[in-house]
This record gives structure tokens, sequence and C-alpha cells, in this order.
């Protein structure tokens, strides 16, 4: 029997938003560390990492030297009867320049990073008679890249007599995962690839949501999904994986992870309606007061993300700033919620204008004054075109405007359009 510890997309040093950048970097630090407790007292024989080890762009050494004594802590606590392989992932860094080179030679006895050589067309893999797995770092090209090297690998997994043949990669796997949409095709590896190189398990990094083993043909695609919600925009659960393997028979064991801060995100759409801001305000207030309740109860702290879609009557800004000042009540009132973040996409109504180049003048006039009705429009069209006459008769040879008492009927007869003035 062989046992596994399989874990992914770890995001070590990531601090968005940046609001809450200091604790969002405690968060997968908090992760990180629960899931080499589960790796130690499970007594796994490998740790696998999907990839997304370290978020490069925001990582620093404290970073490094905390997932270095992680592992070594990792290592130690198994009495040094453990192997770590791991594949580069995207937030990782270049394979020139990768973030894991930190980690790789101070722990080179017990760990390997596998899967840039792949990538070059030379099989990167680990056996040691038990076990054979071949990885696959990330490459922006990773269906047309694995056609390349295909056979390689099938080769290697022929050649090895281990009996758990295991390939790692950090890209999308057709089938297995739910792939965001505007994904490009090149970026999706074929299931019918994955199931032909001879691996019994790949292990896919790169997918945040966890997804359950599936077998096809033999093969068990796993997705071990991030340890933490890698966005606030998911609020799914997160943790790590345990594989038993025994004649090729492989037991699954999720064991989920408790978050530092409970993540909650919440979309309030109108879904095409127009709605007044009074509506998108109340639907916030509801559902974090709701949320603030619920992590009273429990006694933990969160953090939330409320996303506003749909249309708006008026303006989304001065909504946007009504909602922080009830946002910020409700902080005060449950201390336990430390930040709300909003991602105010809302269309406000009003006009789309499209011009192209055979637009005319009094076209394009036309569409912008078309909310103010027939007779409205009517009117605006008149008055510009009488500002136009006058600016050409009156209008100064220096600044290129009208005097004052000039322009003032002009104002005066726009507001009475606009159903402003007297
Ligand atoms: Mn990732």
């Amino acid at each position: 029997m062989v046992k596994i510890g399989v874990f992914s997309d770890t995001h070590i040093g990531r601090a968005v938003p940046n609001v809450v950048a200091e604790q969002r970097r405690k968060a997968f630090r908090h992760a990180f560390k629960q899931a080499i407790d589960v790796f130690v007292r499970e007594r796994v024989e490998y740790v696998v990492h999907g990839g997304d080890v370290f978020e490069r762009r925001s990582m620093t050494p404290s970073d490094t030297k905390f997932v270095k004594e992680e592992l070594q802590r990792l290592v130690d606590g198994l009495d040094g009867k453990v192997r770590i392989l791991v594949v580069r992932g995207n937030h990782d860094g270049t394979s020139e320049n990768s973030a894991l080179d930190y980690i790789e030679h101070p722990l080179a006895d017990y760990l390997k990073v596998l899967g840039d050589g792949t990538l070059k067309g030379e099989v990167d893999a680990y056996d040691d008679g038990r076990v054979t797995v071949v990885g696959f770092g990330y490459h922006p090209y990773a269906a047309k890249r694995i056609e390349r090297v295909k056979e390689k690998i099938r080769r290697c997994f022929e050649d090895s007599s281990a009996e758990n043949k295991i390939f790692v990669v950090h890209a999308f796997i057709e089938g297995h995962q739910d792939i965001p949409p505007g994904v490009p095709e090149y970026q999706v590896i074929s299931r019918s690839v994955v199931e032909d190189l001879g691996a019994n398990l790949v292990v896919a990094g790169h997918h945040h949501t966890h997804a359950k083993p599936k077998t096809v043909k033999g093969v068990t695609v796993l997705t071990p999904g991030a340890t933490e919600s890698v966005d606030l925009s998911d609020d799914s659960i997160h943790g790590v994986t345990i594989l038993n393997v025994e004649d090729g028979r492989i037991d699954y064991e999720f064991k989920e992870l408790t978050p530092l801060y409970k993540v909650r995100n919440v979309v309030i759409d109108s879904s095409g309606t127009i709605r007044d801001p009074e509506w998108y305000v109340e639907r916030a207030v509801t559902s974090m007061r709701e949320f603030g309740e619920e992590l009273k109860t429990r006694g933990v702290k969160g953090l939330a993300r409320i996303a506003l879609k749909g249309s708006v009557e008026g303006d989304k800004f001065d909504l946007q700033e009504k909602l922080e000042i009830e946002l910020r009540r409700l902080r005060e009132e449950y201390p336990l919620l430390l930040q709300a973040i909003l991602d105010n996409d809302l269309q406000e109504t009003g006009v789309t204008i499209s011009v192209t180049e055979t637009t005319t003048k009094s076209e394009f006039l036309s569409q912008v004054f078309k909310p103010l009705g027939d007779e409205g429009r009517e009117a605006a069209l008149n008055l510009v075109e009488e500002v136009e006459f006058t600016l050409e008769e009156k209008a100064s040879t220096r600044t290129g405007l009208l005097k004052d008492a000039d322009r003032r009927r002009f104002v005066e007869r726009w507001l009475k359009i606009l159903g402003e003035g007297t």
C-alpha cells in the first residue's frame, strides 16, 4: 500500500485584495500549516503538490522561509520518510526564474521539482520502484505542448516497473473541471491525451475548486483545488486529499481545512431589470447582516465580497458611496466582519451611443437626446441648431465663447427641456 498526500495552489505570499493584504497573506499560510499537520498526522509517504506553491508577484523572503520551514517540519514529523514532488504553476514564476528554486535546493534530499524538463522534451520523472511520477509544469500552450511530448511520457511510464504511475500537471483538463468561460482551447488538455499517457493517477493543479477523483479507462483524475480561497469570489470549501493506493485501487479521502477567515461571496444581480439604488443597498445590507450574525454565532472572523450586477437607475457611484457607509456601520456592529469588498459592475441606465464612420452629426445627436422623448428631443435638436448659429454670429473671436447674457437664455431653455427649469 502507498499513502499519498495531495495538495495544490497554496499561493503563499498572495495578498489581494489590497485592503486586507495582511489578513490574506496570513490566511494562505494558515492553510499551508494545516495541510502539513494533516500529512504528518496521516503519516503519508509521498506528498504531491500540483503547482502554485507561491504567489511570486507579491511574495517576500519571509514567505520562502515559511515554506522551507513547514516542509522541513513535514520531513521531521515523518522521520525523513517522505518524498515531496512538486510541479511549477504559473504563479511560481517562469522555468528560468522559478520561486521553487528557493525550496528545492535546501530540501534536495526530500523534494523534487518536476516538469520543466518535460516541457522541453526531456521527461522529468521521479522513480523509486514503488512510484513513478512524471511532472508537466505550467505552459501557456499546454494542449499543444503535451502533443509534442506525450510519446516520451508514455514510454517513460511503460519502462517503469512501479505499480503507481502518477502524472502531475498544472493545467485545466477537459471533462474533469468546470473550466471558466474565456479560457482558450490551447490551454485545456484533452481528456483523451490524459487517458492515453499510461498513468493510473493524474493530479491536476491550476483549477482552484476541488473535484472528486473521476476514473475513466483506468485513469483516475484528481483536482485537489486550492487550500484557501484564491479570490474572495470563491467561497467553496478547500482542503487536502489523502490517497491510499493498494493493488491499483485508489481510496480517496478529502480533509477539509478550517480557513483563518470565513469567506462569503454575495452576488446581487437584477438580471437585466432596472432597479433603483435602494434595491441593491437593501439586499447587500441584509446579506451582510446575515453573515455578521453567522460569524458572531461561530465566533470566527470573516471577509466578504459583494458583486453588484445588472442595471441601476441613477449614478452607480452614488450608490456605492451609500452602500459603503452602510457597510462601515455594519462592521462596527459586527467586529468579526473584517471587510466587505465591493465589486461594482452595474450598468447605469441611459443610452448606449453607437458611432460609426458614416454616422452623421444629427444621427449622433438624435441618439444622445433619445431619453428626452420625442418632444424633448425635437426641442433639444432645435436648441443645438440655434446655439451653433449664435456661436457663428456672436462668439468672441478670442475665446470662441458667447457672452454670459447670450448664453443664459440657452441654459434656461436647456433646463426647461430637462424638466428642471421653471
Ligand atoms: Mn493557482
